[in-house]
């Protein structure tokens, strides 16, 4: 593409588009070099080979977006996992730092985050997923993602947003949770009292102040409806981490866990916790357990 006896508005947009970083800007200053060019008849050859140019790169481009479009995010669900959704700005990624060990850019500039991230909490001794979910009214929102998360979390700022980002979980089965972010200061009384008389289950934070954060870790914990349940072998400490069971869990579901199918070599088992009417009471596989209860397996 010589560009002798080219306009200086030609040789200005061929400057650009030789400096250019990305696809998306090569494109761009393809077309104006398109539209700089003379359209007389000894630049016939010149502009033929600009536009096959513009139509490969265009291709390519568009090629690259579907199969981002398609691909699956590879994130692989925990047990429990929570997505934080809402507007642009309401505080998502400064709530999932405060929450989590991830360290997401957080800026006033809207649609910072363009991908979903990932964090995990530790709470109560157990590990919950939780992402970020790009903002609702953005091309990088991820639909599935809310759709299949045990928990949704609702990150506001204003009443009015709830309305707006319950439309946008028609197929999420997830247990909902309102969380007001009170950035703008409102009278924390009145807002809550709306929500409570709308029977949200919800919680007031402030991030900045670091307010509502305990009590919000404990409903997110809460909304997965499992329980804990400690094991320990005769004459040891019971173990560091619990593991976690559905409710309702018997002791011969925990002894299938831990023991890994083996539960037949289980002799005799001992409770202790909010299940036991004393500590240390003997029971049967048939039990059923209560989060903090701790198991003893004595096994053949
Ligand atoms: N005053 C105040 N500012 C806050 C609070 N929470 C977040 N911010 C600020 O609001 C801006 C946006 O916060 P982010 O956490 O990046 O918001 P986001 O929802 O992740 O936004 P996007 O990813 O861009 O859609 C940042 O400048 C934060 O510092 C808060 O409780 N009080
Ligand atoms: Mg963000």
């Amino acid at each position: 593409m010589a560009s002798t006896n080219q306009s200086p508005q030609y040789q200005k947009a061929e400057a650009k588009f030789l400096a250019a970083q990305t696809d998306e800007e090569r494109l761009m200053y393809l077309e104006e070099m398109i539209r700089e060019c003379p359209k007389h008849k000894s630049s016939e050859k010149m502009l033929a080979q600009l536009k096959t140019r513009y139509k490969k790169l265009k291709g390519k481009l568009e090629k690259s977006k579907k199969s981002r479009k398609g691909k699956k995010l590879g994130i692989k669900k925990a047990d429990m996992q929570a997505v934080i959704i809402g507007k642009t700005n309401s505080g998502k990624s400064s709530l999932l730092k405060i929450l989590t060990n991830a360290e997401p850019k957080i800026s006033e500039i809207r649609l910072t985050t363009t991908k979903p991230i990932i964090g995990m909490m530790n709470y109560a001794s157990t590990q919950i997923q939780i992402i970020e979910n790009p903002a609702i009214e953005s091309d990088y929102y991820d639909k599935g993602l809310t759709n299949t998360a045990d928990t949704i979390l609702i990150l506001i700022n204003s009443l009015e947003e709830i309305e707006e980002i319950y439309k946008f979980l028609d197929k999420a089965n997830g247990k909902k949770i309102i969380i007001f972010n009170n950035k703008n200061n409102f009278d924390k009384r009145k807002i809550s009292a709306t929500l409570q008389s709308k029977k949200y289950d919800f919680v007031f934070i402030d991030i900045k102040n670091q307010e509502g954060i305990e009590e919000l870790k404990e409903k997110i914990f809460q909304s997965f409806g499992k329980i804990r349940v400690f094991t320990k072998e005769p004459k040891k400490e019971k173990s560091p981490k619990p593991i976690i069971m559905n409710p309702d869990s018997t002791v011969y579901d925990v002894a299938e866990k831990v023991l890994k199918g083996f539960s037949k070599n289980v002799k005799e088992t001992k409770i202790w916790g909010p299940s036991s009417k004393f500590p240390g009471q003997k029971v049967g596989l048939n039990h059923k357990l209560k989060d903090l209860d701790i198991v003893e397996f004595k096994t053949k």
